[in-house]
């Protein structure tokens, strides 16, 4: 196994020193936002993790590798170049053997977190349940993912692209504990709030860093989705989002968008119809969950010596 995972230098050193790591990915760089605010927001995240504490290591499939922790080049080459496949689950080992290049998503730098021994990821919101998967079947695999890998993702909840409501029962089905930071319901990624109650809350990052443990320790395997709302000054108005989720979805029905194109295109849908504000907020959730992120590495870290 080790064979196929390549440490950046940074990562390595960290690893060898024993100092608490956060995994992102870079499905969100190469297919979740337009160059060059990606790269420029993959730079500021990875700092903002430094600044805090904790090493950032920004996972990719590459040369036949799986690089954990990305140079500056390779960065700016994961935002820039249109040669980079989506990575999930289905695509490692073909990307791997082939040598392609693959922008990893939720469940893929779940996967990879978890072969280098990461157990604490940021990103921005996870993938769901798709709004009419009663018949299309578009569930994203970042659930099952969930659902059997040992890694925290820190996420500013789920996209209401999504059926959020049936986002959720799958989660609790899957026995995968979404615990809000500092709030009682789920966040729905552009806003604070959504209909929908969570049953966990944490106001510290302590209690959720126990939590992981006692799961963990107790054979429970399987990830832990840590809700944490965007910053207030931050948060679009809940109407107005919502009518432009709404055309963006009419949109990729009329279009008979499928598979794994559904949620680039809405991404980048919903960026168009805002004029940019969508990708202005996504920016500052993402910091904001790197914080958090570096924050409980940090307290996780602790608790494992
Ligand atoms: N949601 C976002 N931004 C993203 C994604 C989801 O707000 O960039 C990306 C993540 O990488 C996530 C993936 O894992 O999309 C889910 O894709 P799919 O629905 O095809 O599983
Ligand atoms: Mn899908």
């Amino acid at each position: 196994m080790k064979q196929y995972l390549f440490f950046s230098e940074e990562v390595s050193a960290t690893k060898k020193q024993g100092k608490p790591i956060v995994a992102l990915e870079s499905t969100i760089i190469s297919h979740g936002m337009p160059y060059p605010q990606n790269v420029q927001t993959a730079r500021e995240v990875e700092q903002i993790i430094r600044d805090h504490g904790a090493v950032p290591a920004t996972i990719a499939i590459m040369d036949g590798k799986i690089k954990i922790g990305l140079s500056d080049d390779e960065l700016e080459m994961f935002g820039k170049s249109k040669e980079v496949a989506k990575a999930s689950r289905r695509d490692l080992a073909y990307l791997l053997a082939t040598k392609k290049l693959g922008a990893t998503t939720v469940a893929a730098t779940m996967i990879c977190a978890e072969l280098a021994g990461i157990s604490i990821f940021v990103t921005g919101g996870i993938g769901g349940v798709h709004r009419g998967a009663e018949t299309t079947m578009d569930i994203s695999a970042d659930l099952e993912e969930l659902a059997q890998t040992n890694v925290a993702v820190i996420c500013a909840g789920a996209k209401s692209i999504l059926d959020l409501g049936l986002t959720m029962e799958y989660l609790e089905t899957k026995g995968v504990p979404v615990i809000g930071y500092q709030t009682d319901v789920l966040p729905a990624f552009f806003t604070r709030t959504s209909e929908f109650p969570l049953h966990l809350r944490a106001n510290h990052v302590d209690e959720i860093a126990s939590t992981l443990k006692v799961k963990w320790d107790l054979g429970l395997n399987g990830g832990v989705v840590i809700a944490n709302p965007i910053p207030k000054e931050h948060a679009m108005e809940e109407k107005f989002i919502n009518k432009i989720i709404e055309s963006a979805l009419k949109e990729a029905e009329e279009r008979h968008m499928t598979g794994k194109d559904v949620t680039p295109f809405l991404l980048a849908k919903v960026k168009e119809l805002t004029e940019g504000k969508s990708l202005e907020a996504n920016i500052a959730l993402v910091k904001n969950n790197a914080v958090l992120g570096a924050q409980l590495a940090v307290k996780f870290h602790s608790m494992k010596a």
